[in-house]
């Protein structure tokens, strides 16, 4: 039997959902009701219908259609708590440049540590178990974080947490964007909070600095292009008119993030679980991850998010980054790979410094200037001109 707390019971309750969440670790925590997100849909199904997935074949149409009904989810359904943890690393001052490349190439911030999926949930687990005991019953409950089908930044939107900016991602007024989100849809009846209201003003910053042209109007990715979505999601071959503008990104991308000045503000992190040292860290050298064999990608990768990029996905990115600093010799050594992919994304990459160097009368245009010394700016000058890379779609099933 299901209790019937007063609307002051539910407002004392809510505040001690919020509190345990911040005890928890969790830097936001808001509450919005189970209404269906109808405008989150809409534009997802446009999005989708306009090929703005790009190979995540599993971010189907069927999906973002339950996704957007959150009684679909979780027969009962009542609210959300929606949390974000910060994760801008502590180690490196507001508005750090990117990792220099004697460092090694670059991770995203939010991979660095341990993989947030885990962290997050465990803590939204926890809050689950803590409502019970605060409750004497069991609570139906749902666990959101990335992987599920659920509209992580509407749910946050709605409930408070931020607001969209232009490079599509939450802003907050604490964490900027660098915050990850999660939620817990459950059945008891919370009372909501205001959605949050801001936007981006006439800032163009993220539209002007991707280094790809992957934001071609405000608030759309246009992932076939995305470096983030190039280096983690996508299978196969980087496209060879895309690999010299992913520069020295190893895995992920920050560059619309870092441009962007709510980030300029942003508290770092104070969960340790999203420490560089709990992880990958800042950089890797390419060398030393095209030389993994699937054991020591296992051992060095352990619990870390970026084994979303596969082993393949990983070397083929290294492989992209030595092609961008002219590294011809370890091309050379990688064309001959075992791995298809590594293989021929080495080929590849020799056959268009081969090409070029026919057409400017040089030996090998991977000797011209590396990333990191003005290629972003030329890049920048190609915004939204570079042709698009060919649909290779590669499936892959999420939860
Ligand atoms: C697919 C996906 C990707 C794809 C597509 C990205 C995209 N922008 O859609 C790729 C692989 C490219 C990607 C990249 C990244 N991702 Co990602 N990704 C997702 C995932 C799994 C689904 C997103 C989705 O459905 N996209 C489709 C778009 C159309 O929908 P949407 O972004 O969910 O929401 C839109 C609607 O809600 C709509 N909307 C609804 N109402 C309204 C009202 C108004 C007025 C407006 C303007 C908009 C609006 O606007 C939103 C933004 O476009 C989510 C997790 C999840 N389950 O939601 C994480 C998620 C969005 N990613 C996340 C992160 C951290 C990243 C990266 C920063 C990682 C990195 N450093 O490399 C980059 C950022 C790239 C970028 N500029 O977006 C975080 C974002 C956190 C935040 N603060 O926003 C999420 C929420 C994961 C999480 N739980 O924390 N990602
Ligand atoms: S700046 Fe990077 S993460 Fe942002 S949209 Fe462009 S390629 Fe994707
Ligand atoms: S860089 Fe400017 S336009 Fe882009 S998200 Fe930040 S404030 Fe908005």
């Amino acid at each position: 039997m299901r209790e019937s707390l007063d609307r002051a019971a539910l407002i004392q309750l809510a505040a001690e959902v919020k509190a345990t969440a911040r005890a928890l670790g969790c830097d936001l925590v808001g509450i919005t009701d189970a209404a269906p997100f109808d405008e989150a849909r809409e534009r997802t199904l446009a999005w989708l219908a306009r090929g703005g997935a790009a190979g995540m074949a599993w971010l189907t149409a069927e999906r973002v259609r339950r996704a957007c009904d959150p009684t679909a989810l979780l027969p009962g359904a009542r609210s959300f708590i929606a949390v974000g943890v910060g994760y801008r690393p502590a180690d490196e001052p507001r508005g750090a440049p990117p990792p220099a490349a004697e460092e090694g190439a670059q991770v995203a911030r939010y991979a660095r540590g341990r993989d947030y999926h885990d962290v997050l949930k465990r803590k939204l687990w926890a809050l689950v178990r803590w409502l019970e005991g605060r409750l004497g019953r069991s609570v139906a409950a749902r666990v959101f974080v990335d992987d599920g089908p659920c509209p992580d930044r509407a749910v946050a939107q709605r409930a408070g947490l931020g607001f969209f900016g232009k490079n599509t991602n939450l802003l907050t007024r604490t964490h900027g964007s660098y915050v990850l989100l999660g939620s817990v849809l459950t059945d008891v009846p919370l009372p909501p909070d205001p959605p949050a209201v801001g936007d981006c003003g006439s800032c163009t910053r993220c539209l002007d600095a991707c280094p790809t042209g992957a934001l071609p109007a405000p608030y759309v990715v246009d992932s076939a292009r995305c470096i983030s979505y190039l280096t983690i999601e996508h299978r196969g071959l980087i496209p060879e008119a895309l690999r010299p503008l992913v520069g020295d990104h190893l895995f992920g991308c920050d560059v619309c993030q870092e441009v962007c000045p709510w980030n300029r503000l942003a508290a770092a992190t104070r969960e340790p679980a999203f420490a560089s040292e709990a992880g990958a860290g800042r950089a890797l050298d390419p060398a030393a991850v095209l030389a993994w064999d699937e054991a020591s990608y296992r051992q060095r990768l352990r619990g870390s998010p970026l084994k979303r990029a596969k082993h393949q996905g990983l070397r083929r990115n290294a492989v992209v980054v030595l092609a961008n600093r002219g590294a011809v010799a370890a091309l050379q050594a990688a064309a001959r790979d075992a791995d298809p992919v590594v293989r021929a994304q080495a080929a590849a990459a020799l056959g268009a410094a081969e090409g070029e160097g026919k057409a400017e009368g040089a030996s090998c245009a991977l000797l011209a200037p590396s990333a990191g010394d003005g290629r972003k700016s030329s890049a920048r000058r190609q915004h939204g001109r570079p042709a698009r890379p060919p649909g290779t779609v590669y499936s892959e099933s999420r939860d």
